[in-house]
């Protein structure tokens, strides 16, 4: 062979080789998209990989959730206080009335919404000492923000008594009125454990882990390797007007997660308070599912928050958010509605696998994410087949 025959012939083998790895390196990693809109429980999906698949919460290390859990209930407290002067809900008994007042602000010393400023001052000064620390020595003890407990620990009391109000309770159960701000389930769930969460050793449970409520805004990647395949999982923010970033990574992703609330269907957006969260799941499912990057992904849909479905359809009827069903009202039938309407909206072609998940419930979780594990690997045998 001629010189330069060789050369070509060793360029050959090595652009094959290259490919090879490449192929290799695609079979053991995935990319896994969570979709769906804010509230709709792709962070709680993640923390429950996160428990099952990676290093867990260890003991040690959950004390840094110990201000976000006291953040929720106060801001849960406040807007409970707030709305129930909204909406001209009276307190039960005189005394509560008082302490609701002094807890309204109108009481300087136990004043919630300064307890909130103040936790909002003690954030940014964390934020400051760790930016100015640059990058040295950034342990998670020295990092760690302030805890409110001083704060929220002497008002416990009343706290409890103005909870356990029956006008309270009403305003509570109006939540879905509340606007434009939201109140989830969190809330109540932590308000009943008021006295545990403000005793000074407190450290939370892996089922407080799984009830923050905590927004988030930018994309957020997590890895895992389960079995020798790396996933790659990636949460892009759901409220609307950030979902024209989904898109940016529609191309390199194995399966997309998509998330519904389905409690959701007598509450409106956050950011759009004209939009019903169901209708509005919906309409995002069908655009992502018909979007033509996305042709030959395959979906895993996860018809999630099912407990407080459950709940919900035995007192109010799905009516409210489809006009047209006409079927009873059991979990059961109005769920094969729901599902059926989202099976209507995919491309008939489009794989789509359903799961309907509590995400807070560890259990149940440990069984889904099992065979949402065998789903992908599957999903991604079949791709690796198809390079
Ligand atoms: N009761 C209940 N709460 C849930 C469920 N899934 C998520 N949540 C709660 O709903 C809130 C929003 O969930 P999150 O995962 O942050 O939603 P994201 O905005 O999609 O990331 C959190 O407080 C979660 O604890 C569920 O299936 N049942
Ligand atoms: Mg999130």
């Amino acid at each position: 062979m001629s010189k330069g025959g060789r050369a070509a012939l060793a360029r050959s083998r090595s652009i094959d080789h290259q490919i090879d790895e490449d192929r290799e390196k695609k079979q053991k990693e995935v990319q896994l998209l969570l979709l769906g809109g804010a509230g709709s429980g792709k962070s709680t999906f993640i923390k429950q990989l996160q428990l099952h698949y990676g290093n867990g919460f260890p003991e040690s290390e959950r004390e840094i959730f110990t201000e976000q859990i006291l953040k929720n209930v106060t801001e849960g407290l406040v807007l409970i206080l707030e709305q129930m002067e909204i909406l001209g809900i009276k307190f039960e008994k005189e005394e509560t009335e008082q302490h609701g007042i002094e807890l309204s602000g109108k009481h300087p010393r136990v004043s919630m919404k300064m307890i909130l400023s103040k936790m909002a001052e003690d954030e940014e000064a964390a934020l400051k000492a760790q930016q100015n620390r640059k990058n040295a020595d950034l342990s998670p003890t020295m990092a760690k923000l302030k805890l409110s407990t001083p704060y929220l620990r002497p008002n416990t009391e009343m706290i409890l008594q103005i909870w356990s109000d029956a006008g309270v309770q009403c305003s509570y159960a109006s939540r879905h009125k509340f606007s434009p701000e939201k109140l989830t389930h969190s809330e109540e769930y932590f308000l009943e454990s008021i006295d545990r969460i403000t005793k000074k050793n407190f450290v939370p449970t892996v089922q407080d882990i799984l009830y923050i409520r905590q927004p988030t805004l930018g994309v957020m990647e997590n890895t895992f390797e389960i079995d020798n395949l790396i996933y790659r999982v990636i949460d892009v923010a759901g409220q609307k007007s950030l979902r024209k970033k989904w898109i940016h990574f529609f191309e390199a992703v194995t399966a997309v997660m998509f998330f519904v609330p389905l409690s959701g269907y007598d509450e409106v957006l956050e950011e759009d308070t004209t939009m019903n969260c169901l209708q509005d799941s919906l309409q995002a499912f069908h655009e992502v599912s018909h979007n033509h990057y996305l042709e030959k992904t395959d979906m895993i849909l996860f018809l999630n928050k099912k407990d407080l479905f459950v709940q919900k359809v035995k007192k109010l009827s799905i009516k409210t958010c489809f006009p047209k069903y006409k079927g009873e009202n059991t979990p059961e039938a109005c769920l094969k509605y729901i599902k059926d309407q989202f099976i209507q909206h995919k491309p008939g072609h489009k794989q789509v696998y359903i799961h309907v998940s509590c995400a807070v419930d560890v259990k149940m979780m440990k069984d889904i994410l099992s065979s949402v594990i065998d789903i992908v690997v599957e999903i991604n045998l079949r791709r690796a087949g198809n390079l």
